[in-house]
């Protein structure tokens, strides 16, 4: 057994519902979690709740309830999230658990008898929904610098961390220890704000306005803060002062994993409260970035808050847990919406993984009875290249998934699954099996494609573990392929010859979207009122005046020239004569034609199409295409008709 590794999580707040930012970062933890112990490692990946605090307390004495019956209420909603989403955390920490507060009270006490803790009295702001003080020069425009909220003066006694005297300390240890706040915009932000005097961190609150709270173990008019009681978790659970034993097999952590929101409690106070406690900081924190939806803040008052349960319940666990991590680069602001979710379920699952699963265990049916083949013929080129695209995965997705790029991970496994899918294309197993005489090299492309779906399944696994499951059992393999070590099974031939498989449900179905769409938008649009499953609707409302139609104005445009927009899967670039003028319409048509294929076309292109811009490319009109949801047509004239003229 390797290194074990440690994993955390944030400790949400029990007072709000968790929603799509929660599952975001637990469900981040939970791949890398997954695919450490697929390379052998013991691992630790904690997540829990944060049940203390003057937010609670007041939640629960609106409902006129004690804070913990409150609190035992509202942490079930964040356990059952996680069985949902198939998280897979070997410990859940509520900070209201009697194994925590006495670690709490021993670190406090422990500080306290160092002097690093001291009484003082304290005039300043507070901002109640942050639970924070603020000093009068960090105010912006008289409000809490951090939320924009009103804030209250408060004069008094407290105790305070002397965390100022570490502030030399921690701008040393961050400039010298590189991957210890990532990614590194955030580590510049970090050093950007210990450019300004630190001051000391008042860790107390009087329990005459806050009783819900660890009590200080050296003066019990006073509870803890909540985020100092917070923080502790990363150590309390892993047995700091109750088994130090097993406290320096976890410790340091190999990742906090947390949001932007809370980079400065995280990279300032806990890094200077762990250096007061003489205890070695983690290796890394992680700050990822922040989900909008359709583009705005999610809030409760805008009514647009994403409810994972909701996506779950309408599109499935893995697509989701897919969405989310292949959707935006890790550590970069994410925006989420039903169109981009539908998008990468028809493109990246139903089309290429789904399709590639399909037409091999069909195939395997068909052709062989539904027994996996024997590869019979020697390899040709194209079996060599497959082959050895499957091999040199496993460098790509270690260095990926060490340096958590999730996107570039997947990309690199969905080239593979593309290069498969190419594979077959090439081969057609369809023809070789209407000649006898080539059933050796039926037996083999069809071999190869069992074996890299294999390999596949387990390179997926830490994302879409029912998926990968599922895909095993097609494939007849017998084994559980959470044991399977992905660094031993991931070499290419292991795959039985003889296992029978068995053909079972489609992996992902295609959602349906109204062709109407077009192919101007990056994705289609669906129709939301339909609740995504889309029939023709009969009756006068689908129908439309002829003088609306005419709103249209359609005209045939010859391609004269097309370029792949570079970053970009779907999208070319076309620069279109229109006879008396010509345009430059970007296309999402890459998956079906190759630029060179469109030079020279007359193809149907809407003129009077507000400009837009995709992928910062403006695009001046749209060509029209026929689409069943698999193959795409571009429309074209049926007789030579020259560019401008207008079709009706
Ligand atoms: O801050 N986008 O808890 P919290 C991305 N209890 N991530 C988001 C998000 C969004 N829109 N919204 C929330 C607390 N998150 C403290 C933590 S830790 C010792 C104490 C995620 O319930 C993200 O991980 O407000 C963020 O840091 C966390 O939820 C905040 O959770």
């Amino acid at each position: 057994m390797k290194k074990g590794k440690y994993l955390t999580t944030p400790i949400y707040y029990v007072n709000d519902i968790p929603h799509i930012g929660h599952a975001y970062t637990t469900v981040a933890a939970d791949v890398i979690a997954r695919y450490y112990r697929m390379c052998g490692h013991n691992v630790l990946f904690l997540t829990g709740t944060d049940e203390h605090g003057q937010k609670v307390q007041e939640a629960a004495s609106r409902q006129g309830r004690p804070p913990k019956d409150y609190v035992d209420e509202m942490v079930v909603r964040f356990m059952d999230l996680w069985k949902a989403l198939n998280i897979s955390n070997d410990d859940f920490i509520r900070t209201t658990e009697e194994r925590h507060i006495t670690v709490v009270q021993g670190a406090l006490d422990l500080l306290y008898k160092k002097g690093e803790i001291y009484l003082d009295s304290y005039q300043g702001w507070y901002c109640l929904p942050d639970e924070r003080f603020w000093m009068e020069r960090d105010l912006r425009d008289g409000k809490c610098p951090d939320c924009g909220r009103a804030v209250d003066q408060i004069t008094e006694s407290n105790y305070f961390f002397r965390m100022s005297k570490y502030q030399e300390w921690l701008i040393e240890y961050i400039k010298s220890h590189p991957d210890y706040i990532q990614p590194s915009v955030r580590r510049n932000e970090v050093l950007g704000f210990l450019q300004n005097p630190l001051g000391d961190l008042c860790i107390s609150r009087p329990k005459s306005r806050l009783s819900w709270g660890i009590p200080l173990p050296f003066d019990d008019k006073y509870v803890t803060y909540v985020w100092f009681d917070a923080l502790v978790n990363y150590i309390s659970i892993p047995g700091y002062l109750t088994d130090m034993g097993r406290f320096n097999k976890w410790w340091p952590a190999d990742f906090h994993l947390i949001g932007k929101d809370i980079l400065t409690t995280h990279s300032v106070y806990w890094s200077t409260m762990l250096r007061a406690l003489d205890i070695e900081p983690p290796k890394t924190i992680f700050a990822h970035g922040w989900w909008t939806v359709e583009g705005e803040k999610m809030s409760k008052s805008r009514g647009n808050v994403v409810n994972p349960f909701d996506i779950i319940q309408e599109f499935g666990v893995d697509p989701f847990r897919y969405f989310l991590l292949r959707e935006v680069t890790f550590g970069l602001d994410g925006d989420f919406s039903k169109d981009a979710m539908i998008h990468r379920i028809n493109g990246d699952l139903a089309n290429d993984i789904g399709n590639l699963m399909s037409r091999t265990i069909s195939m395997i049916e068909r052709y062989f009875s539904g027994i996996v083949p024997k590869p019979s013929d020697a390899a040709t080129s194209a079996d060599v290249t497959l082959e050895g695209s499957v091999e040199t995965l496993f460098g790509k997705v270690e260095t990926f998934m060490e340096e958590l790029e999730y996107n570039k991970a997947l990309g690199a496994i969905w080239e593979v699954i593309g290069s498969a899918n190419r594979y077959i294309d090439e081969s057609a197993p369809w023809a070789l099996a209407k000649d006898d005489s080539k059933k050796d090299r039926l037996s083999t492309v069809l071999y190869n494609s069992a074996e890299l779906l294999r390999i596949v399944s387990l390179y997926i696994y830490p994302y879409m573990p029912e998926t990968a499951r599922e895909m095993w059992g097609q494939l007849g393999i017998g084994e559980n392929i959470a044991s399977t070590r992905l660094d031993e099974g991931c070499h290419w031939g292991e795959l039985k010859p003889g296992l029978r498989i068995k053909k079972g449900q489609v992996l992902f179905p295609r959602i349906e979207v109204k062709s109407s769409a077009g192919l101007q938008g990056r994705h289609q649009k669906p129709d939301v009122a339909a609740g995504f499953s889309l029939r023709p609707k009969s009756g006068s409302e689908d129908t439309i005046p002829i003088e609306d139609f005419a709103k249209i104005k359609l005209r045939i445009g010859k391609i004269i020239s097309a370029e792949a927009v570079a970053g970009s899967k779907k999208l070319i670039k076309l620069l279109v004569d229109l006879g008396d003028e010509k345009r430059q319409v970007v296309a999402g048509i890459a998956a079906h034609y190759s630029p060179e294929a469109l030079i020279g076309k007359s193809v149907v292109i809407v003129a009077n199409l507000k400009p837009a811009k995709l992928m910062g490319i403006e695009s001046q009109g749209m060509v029209l295409a026929a689409s069943n949801g698999e193959t795409l047509s571009l429309i074209t004239p049926e007789k030579d008709i020259p560019p401008g003229s207008t079709v009706k």
